[in-house]
């Protein structure tokens, strides 16, 4: 029976990988609390702006992140005009173009986020000291998995490798 539902779970989570996932703004503001230490409020204030949203599966998220880079400005880094912030933006826009392409009859934003971050760095004894602020960008996968996106050099990481050893912690997710 246990060797049966490990089967059925592992077959769901293969699922979830090439399937899309939507969730309601509830549903994603509780996961995005869940997943990054941050309460993300449910308002509309400073909670998520769409009603619905639809993660992309492993190959769109692939697609996605080719799409940006084939389209984005490759404007040099401008200190304050063209820096994180605008990096992050820039890949979140034509995420979202790409999405509204892509998944025009789901009428569903797609789980693509700007994240601001604070840095540390940490010391092998687990002190840390602040470095700075940062920018970047947050995706959700359909099977749940967040990523870190860096805009700045197309790097994908799954958001536990940062968050796990308290050197990034969030301070404010748009999507
Ligand atoms: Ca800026």
């Amino acid at each position: 029976m246990l060797l049966a539902l490990t089967l059925l779970n592992t077959s769901q989570a293969a699922d979830t990988l090439t399937r899309y996932s939507i969730l309601s703004w509830r549903d994603l503001s509780r996961a995005i609390s869940q997943c990054f230490d941050w309460n993300m409020p449910i308002n509309m204030l400073l909670g998520p702006e769409d009603a619905y949203y639809i993660s992309p599966t492993k190959e769109d998220l692939a697609a996605m992140v080719a799409f940006v880079l084939e389209n984005k400005e490759k404007t040099p880094y401008v200190e304050e005009s063209w820096d994180c912030d605008n990096f992050a933006r820039e890949a979140k826009h034509w995420m979202d173009v790409w999405a509204l392409r892509n998944y025009r009859n789901s009428r569903a934003a797609v789980t693509v986020g700007v994240a601001y971050v604070k840095l540390f760095i940490v010391l092998p004894d687990g002190e840390k000291f602040p470095l700075a602020y940062h920018a970047l960008n947050v995706i959700r996968r359909s099977d749940g998995q967040w990523f870190f996106y860096e805009p700045q050099n197309g790097q994908l990481e799954p958001i536990e490798l940062s968050l796990e050893d308290g050197s990034v912690e969030v301070v404010k997710i748009n999507l």
